[in-house]
């Protein structure tokens, strides 16, 4: 029997087109070639879907420059791929002005696309009426994860713990600015100074900014207004950074050990170059009580199921100073290099990277199209 033929799509419009190539690279090297055909589809920057070579050496960080799709287009030309014809699975490969040339059928594809039309579930609703199986998270798990208010919203109408909180809607600050200004600064009053302002759907750590005093208050609204016209307000949270990952086995979801953020000198918050590039900062196992660290696997996997999620989540807490776990957020599409948090803590759980790359596969193969 034929080989399962696996797409890892990558790149594409986003600040972090090198950052998605690096860890597709990654992929294409841990997949098992023995048991699956892949296919790497590019998306340049300027949103063409394209065939690029299977060389995931090409796709290698090089003194701090990121490698980009156009570089590893097949075709000269550059070759448009039609995403998928639903009636036979087929991804179609176009040269300017000749016939289309089908790819062949796909048999599961790896999403690897940050932010907007990639990790918020767009992606994912043309792969389910294209009614090709994908990696991941489906359309609403993706786009709640996307989505820092209605992530809230799942989390607290499934009891788990949540931070205070306000959301400024776009129309509740477009029409009445200085009422909504009145809701934080009340909110201040509550929970006290600093504050965190931050986009309610933006990837990582942009467009967030950490208020002392209501002197920075417009401009870190201003900020995160540039990234989404809806923000949140949220109070610090003191206390340690815990995270958690969550996989998909045969049978069900099941937490990887945790791992502990240390607090940062340079920056205020961990940023997404850190996240995704650098060697993880993070203590893997976390050194917390036996207790501590059944809590929060419980409370990742309970995470995984309230927004149900699919394939892998990575879970992230504060450990607060009276000792109860608060989630902060679930991240959907961790960073994922062999060297990211989530491959760690599964490494130490005892999943070396290949491992894992080919779970999430199977649980993707495994999975019925159509509702579930
Ligand atoms: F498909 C998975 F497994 F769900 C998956 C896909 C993409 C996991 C993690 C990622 N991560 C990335 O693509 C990225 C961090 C490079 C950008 Cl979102």
């Amino acid at each position: 029997p034929r080989k399962p033929r696996v797409a890892v799509v990558f790149g594409g419009r986003s600040s972090e087109h090198g950052i998605s190539m690096v860890t597709a690279g990654a992929v294409l090297r841990a997949i098992d070639r023995t048991k699956y055909d892949v296919l790497p589809i590019g998306i340049t920057r300027e949103g063409r879907w394209v065939l690029t070579a299977d060389e995931p050496e090409r796709m290698a960080i090089t003194e701090r420059r990121t490698p980009d799709v156009e570089e590893l287009v097949e075709s000269s030309e550059g070759g448009v791929i039609l995403p998928v014809d639903p009636a036979n699975r087929e991804v179609v490969y176009s040269e300017p002005g000749s016939v289309p040339k089908a790819l062949g059928e796909v048999d599961v594809v790896f999403p690897m696309l940050h932010g907007p039309y990639g990790e918020d579930g767009t992606l994912q609703g043309l792969l389910e009426l294209s009614g090709v199986p994908y990696v991941g998270s489906g359309v609403l798990a993706s786009a709640v994860g996307q989505d820092k208010e209605y992530m809230k919203r799942v989390f607290i109408s499934f009891g788990l713990p949540v931070g205070p909180y306000v959301v400024i809607r776009p129309r509740e600050w477009e029409l009445d600015e200085s009422t909504a200004r009145k809701k934080i600064i009340d909110f201040a009053g509550e929970h006290g100074w600093p504050l965190f302002v931050k986009p309610a759907r933006a990837g990582s750590s942009i467009g967030i900014t950490k208020v002392d005093d209501l002197s920075g208050l417009d401009e870190a609204i201003a900020a995160a207004r540039q990234h989404d016209p809806k923000f949140l307000v949220e109070a610090l949270l003191r206390g340690r950074e815990i995270e958690c990952g969550v996989l998909e086995f045969e049978d069900g979801p099941r937490a990887s050990v945790p791992a502990e953020i240390p607090p940062v000198q340079s920056h205020d918050y961990y940023d997404f170059e850190a996240k995704y590039i650098d060697s993880t900062p993070g203590l893997v196992p976390a050194p917390l009580t036996p207790e501590q660290t059944a809590e929060v696997r419980r409370l990742a996997v309970e995470a995984f199921d309230a927004a149900s999620c699919e394939g892998l989540v990575r879970a992230d807490f504060f450990l607060t100073e009276d000792g109860t776990f608060v989630i902060n957020e679930i991240n959907t599409m961790p960073g994922f290099t062999p060297i990211s948090m989530y491959p760690q803590m599964w490494e130490a759980t005892g999943v070396p990277y290949p491992e894992l790359v080919d779970r999430l596969i199977e649980a993707a193969l495994r999975r019925p199209t159509g509702l579930r």
